[in-house]
């Protein structure tokens, strides 16, 4: 019955919504919304959804010659059943959004890669990034190749909202999901990615990937958690310079977060972005559906976990990318508000701060 309710509901946000792709930011605080006298208008949520023709998800914000690029994960109802594994996100292309300002009108540019145009793919495409050179656009995507294995591609345009063609194969030694790719002052960039259960992280523990690897991370409670990965592209942007690293989470003693402190270890969503100097490496903390940050000195780290920035969302997953836009940092993000569904989302957006002692404020996603 309730599921019923659901799916009508669903019906008539994308009949109306399909009248437009570009949509009025309709960005509204719950508190601003409170200050109505119609209780029905009282929204629990800190920010409305930045669109509602297509459901989206895992959003990679970007600024371009000045304007706001976002690049999301398309999500689909394709009828595969939810597991463990990620299976229910079954996602076949990529649209790019774009918006001349945060409060400003959400344009959908449209397919700009599918499934079905990458040679080597199989099935499941996740969420993506993207990086600029000489005036060359890289997408960079985690999509299960033939035989069900997490890699990472890398497809090419002349324009930041595509389309966008892919290379003939997976960049090599790339495994696992959630590039986020971060160019430093100095031109260098890094990508930083990895993702444990569905993100398959925990089959690479020995640089192989292990099929019968387990599904989780769990097991050695007592050692280091797994972490995420880091790697230097190369000149051309098409590779990986040298080898894969690991992104080490120290906790306030130097001794890297355990397996056991699901609070705190690396789950999946990784994101990097530079403030006053320091590296901040964010991430999702997964099945306790936090999103946390450390910070280092360096890109490859080691990084001091410093805590919690944004509490649960509606929604079993939590990813993110953060942004300065016109002197003020913003945080996009995605909940389940449109469907009520996990793999149904839309993303969203809200402003961040950075405190005086270089941690970043407490965001409260949904009104309790
Ligand atoms: O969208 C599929 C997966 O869900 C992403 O790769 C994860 O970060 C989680 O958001």
């Amino acid at each position: 019955m309730n599921n019923f309710k659901n799916l009508s509901g669903i019906a008539l946000i994308m009949m109306v919504a399909a009248a437009s792709a570009c949509q009025q930011n309709t960005k509204t605080s719950a508190k601003e919304t409170a200050t109505t006298n119609d209780s029905s208008k009282v929204s629990k949520f800190l920010s409305e959804p930045l669109i509602s023709n297509i459901y989206t998800a895992d959003p990679s914000a970007h600024v371009f010659d000045g304007k706001i690029y976002i690049y999301p994960s398309h999500d689909v109802e394709s009828g595969t059943k939810e597991n463990d594994n990620g299976d229910h996100f079954d996602m076949k292309d990529y649209h790019i959004l774009s918006m001349d300002s945060i409060n400003g009108t959400v344009k959908d540019n449209g397919i700009a890669l599918s499934v079905k145009d990458i040679p080597w793919a199989g099935r499941q495409l996740w969420a993506p990034d993207v990086a600029v050179k000489g005036g060359t656009y890289y997408l960079y995507f985690p999509v299960k190749d033939k035989n069900d294995v997490f890699r990472i591609g890398v497809a090419t345009s002349k324009n930041p909202a595509g389309p966008f063609k892919s290379e003939p194969k997976p960049i090599e030694g790339s495994f696992s999901i959630d590039p986020a790719v971060f160019t430093d002052t100095d031109g260098s960039t890094y990508m930083y990615f990895g993702g444990i259960w569905g993100g398959q992280l925990q089959r690479w523990k020995n640089g192989k990937y292990d099929a019968n690897g387990s599904k989780t991370d769990s097991g050695k409670e007592n050692e280091p958690a797994l972490p995420a990965k880091v790697a230097k592209l190369t000149q051309n942007m098409l590779g990986f310079d040298g080898a894969v690293k690991d992104v080490v989470i120290l906790d306030e003693t130097g001794k890297p977060l355990l397996t056991k402190d699901h609070d705190r270890r690396f789950f999946e969503g990784a994101w990097m972005h530079k403030f006053n100097g320091k590296y901040y490496f964010t991430y999702s903390t997964g099945d306790t559906h936090f999103l946390a940050s450390a910070i280092g000195n360096t890109p490859y780290g080691p990084f001091k976990y410093q805590g919690t920035f944004m509490n649960p969302v509606e929604g079993w997953t939590t990813h993110h990318s953060i942004v300065e836009v016109k002197g003020k940092w913003y945080i996009f993000y995605h909940d389940t508000q449109l469907s009520g569904k996990t793999h149904l989302r839309n993303i969203k957006v809200t402003e961040l701060t950075h405190q005086a002692d270089g941690t970043i404020a407490l965001i409260e996603p949904v009104n309790k």
